[in-house]
């Protein structure tokens, strides 16, 4: 029977970056889930007969809140739910399973990077037919939802039995549980030249790769040791786990820094990779040669035609804004289209769908392709041993090949974690205040040559976004971005994206920190990040 439950709308049910995070513990209070699961579909005009895939990261809430979704998706009329088994599901392939089985969309539980538990936290992300997160008009007609709505449906039901694969029914509707791994393998044996990585394996070839304790665990499982021949125990941390074994499932060399630890000894494997909660993020790591996000995408930029499903060569490339010009030179190199984009992967989601473009990155270990409409991390991963398996070059001897052809840009991004919200947007609002004036002006050496917001407009439909960033770019090519995290859950998130070109053959080599000192300097003298934060230094540089 179905219920129809009172409810008041619940203030700031806003989506962020990607979706809707929030402590573990706000999910979980009376009506939260609820009313935004009701908001989502009032948002995209109901769930009447419609179909939808459901799966997460598997971290704390993730089983009961798939069992709410259920019994409110049934009550509200959908004909079928795709769940993953166990309700697990990466997030490329709940975009995979959407395109493929031609679902009005996808349900993704995850608060991706951030920690989970019951002390941590959860999110909840709506996904289009396309497969790719919600656009800013659906993400706006979801938040007004959330302002306007006075009840919920929801079917009184039992749980269903989300470890049994097949066919089950709760009320009219029908649940398939599947594999969750099965159909994202097959695709990628379609992408990649799996012979090719088999007889790397086979040669000797040594990789660990640091599931983090998170989603991608069975996913590399299969893949690189069933299929690939990868030796048993090349998957660490294999088991996802409610909370990620306590530990901070982002693949930076800060948060991954058991692998990190693995590949700076001298016995280090040949290849080393991590990916995070929910399997979108990647980490690519040589013997003692860690590869920035930015570079990682402009080397698969430059070598994507080593694979099979990229033969053809690239249409065109696209970046976030924050994420190094890299990529741009490689673009340009090869006369195909290059865009910059806002923060967050919805944004490439009209120019994959018109094919303008073919690959998409951003600085914080995000990569993918026109395979899905999310990110993919274990697709970079595969992409890196298919460049490695065609070019048999280790990945330190890849990068300074590829930094002596198109010059490196020395990268960084500094995060400010947990600052006072106040502070932070005061800090945001009198540096935009003051970016007009800083036009000719020199800090730390380096004269400004140009300041301004990031504003986008898409190409293809036209929409218009701003507020993206505030730029500041200096002579001589460096650039240092500012913007608030739209992820985090406590206070307010800085983070300082900071960015230097060499051309100098003989200076390609050095620490990027080193590299960048007067980058850095001048964005604390103009922002005043230290002055106003009272932090001698950043919380994480990646
Ligand atoms: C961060 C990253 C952004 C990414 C987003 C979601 O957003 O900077 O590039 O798209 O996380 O990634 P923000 O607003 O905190 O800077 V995931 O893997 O957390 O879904
Ligand atoms: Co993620």
């Amino acid at each position: 029977m179905t219920k129809v439950i009172p409810t008041t709308p619940i203030a700031g049910q806003k989506a962020g970056t990607s979706g809707l995070r929030r402590q573990t513990r706000d999910f979980m209070a009376p009506h939260f889930l609820e009313n935004y699961v009701q908001s989502i579909l009032n948002g995209i005009g109901g769930a009447e007969g419609k179909t939808f895939v459901l799966g997460g990261d598997g971290r704390y809430f993730n089983a009961e809140a798939i069992q709410t979704i259920l019994r409110m998706a049934a009550a509200n009329g959908a004909a079928k739910m795709i769940v993953g088994q166990n309700g697990l599901l990466s997030t490329p392939a709940a975009s995979h399973l959407i395109r493929l089985n031609k679902t009005n969309g996808g349900f993704i539980l995850s608060a991706s990077h951030n920690p989970g538990g019951i002390d941590a936290d959860f999110g909840l992300k709506f996904n289009m037919a396309n497969g790719g997160p919600a656009t800013e008009a659906v993400t706006a007609a979801i938040f007004e939802a959330t302002q306007n709505i006075s009840e919920y449906k929801v079917l009184e039901a039992a749980d269903v039995d989300l470890s049994t694969l097949g066919e089950t029914q709760m009320g009219d509707m029908q649940i398939s549980i599947v594999d969750p791994v099965v159909d994202y393998a097959a695709l990628m044996q379609t992408l990649f030249d799996f012979d090719a990585i088999r007889a790397l394996f086979a040669g000797g070839f040594t990789m660990k790769f640091d599931a983090m304790h998170a989603v991608t665990g069975p996913y590399a499982k299969h893949i690189l040791e069933d299929l690939l021949g990868a030796p048993a125990g090349t998957v660490m941390n294999g088991t996802p786990s409610v909370d990620f074994n306590g530990g901070h499932p982002d693949p930076n060399p800060i948060w991954a820094h058991e692998l990190m630890a693995i590949m700076t000894d001298p016995d280090a494997p040949d290849f080393g990779a991590a990916s995070d909660g929910d399997g979108d993020r990647n980490m690519i790591v040589g013997r003692g040669a860690y590869v920035t996000p930015s570079d990682s995408l402009a080397l698969i930029a430059a070598q994507a035609h080593l694979a099979p499903g990229y033969a053809q060569g690239l249409s065109g490339v696209a970046r976030s804004m924050p994420t190094s010009g890299a990529v741009d030179r490689v673009a340009e190199a090869k006369g195909i289209e290059c865009h910059e984009t806002p923060t967050g992967w919805k944004f490439f989601g009209t120019l994959l769908d018109a094919s303008r473009v073919n690959l998409c990155g951003e600085e914080s270990a995000g990569t993918g392709s026109d395979h899905v409409r999310e990110k993919d991390g274990l697709w970079a991963v595969l992409m890196w041993l298919n460049i490695i398996a065609k070019r048999k070059m280790s990945v330190g001897d890849l990068m300074a090949e590829h930094w002596q052809t198109y010059g490196r840009n020395y990268y960084s991004r500094h995060d400010y974690e947990a600052v006072d919200s106040d502070v932070a947007s005061k800090l945001m609002d009198d540096l935009r205040t003051k970016l007009p004036a800083l036009k000719g002006q020199t800090f730390a050496g380096l004269t400004v040559e140009k300041a301004d917001e990031f504003a986008y407009d898409d190409p293809v439909d036209g929409s218009h976004t701003s507020g993206q960033g505030l730029r500041i770019f200096f002579d001589g090519g460096a650039r240092v971005v500012l913007r608030l995290s739209g992820t985090g859950t406590q206070g307010a998130t800085i983070r300082v994206y900071l960015e230097r070109l060499e051309l100098d053959p003989a200076a390609l080599g050095m620490d990027a920190e080193e590299a960048l000192a007067d980058v850095i300097k001048a964005a604390d003298a103009i922002a005043e990040i230290s002055a106003r934060t009272g932090r001698a230094a950043p919380d994480v540089k990646t």
